[in-house]
């Protein structure tokens, strides 16, 4: 079943130079990018991106982190892509991600975890509306 994941290179994962790293990683597991765009974010579109985390006490830093600096935001198609990206992804906290996961090998915390993936088709669809504006074909 072919889907469409919504991916981003956080600020961090920018600032340390990791694109090519990180983007490196999609490209040789053969998806396909349908978009590739680096920006910063709005205030309103990391709300509306987290809504399930707005109010928790860890959301201020959150929010002020994804803020910080700009995002490589992907859209990623391929079979099975939305399980096959998280596994490749690992565990949110950094410290619990086995070494092959991308926040296995490039991390070390649970905030600043150098990537976000959607974790279901529902997700992705929300999330690749609220980046881009309507779903990509
Ligand atoms: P996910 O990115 O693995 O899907 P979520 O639980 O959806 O993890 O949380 C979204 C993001 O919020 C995480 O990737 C991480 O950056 C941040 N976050 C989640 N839980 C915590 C926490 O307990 N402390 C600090 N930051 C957190
Ligand atoms: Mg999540």
């Amino acid at each position: 079943m072919v889907e469409q994941s919504l991916v981003f290179i956080k600020p961090d994962g920018v600032r340390r130079n990791l694109i090519a790293e990180v983007v490196g990683r999609f490209e040789r597991r053969g998806f396909g990018f349908k978009k590739l765009e680096l920006r910063t974010l709005s205030p309103n579109e990391v709300d509306a991106h987290y809504q399930e985390h707005v109010g928790k006490d860890f959301y201020p830093r959150l929010r002020d982190f994804i803020l910080s600096g700009p995002v490589l935001l992907m859209v990623l198609e391929g079979d099975r892509a939305i399980d096959v990206i998280r596994t490749m992804v690992g565990p949110t906290d950094a410290l619990d991600a086995l070494p092959g996961t991308i926040r296995g090998d490039l991390a070390l915390s649970k905030g600043e975890n150098i990537i976000h993936a959607s974790d279901s088709v529902a997700s992705a669809e929300r999330e690749i509306e609220n980046f881009f504006g309507a779903l990509v074909a």
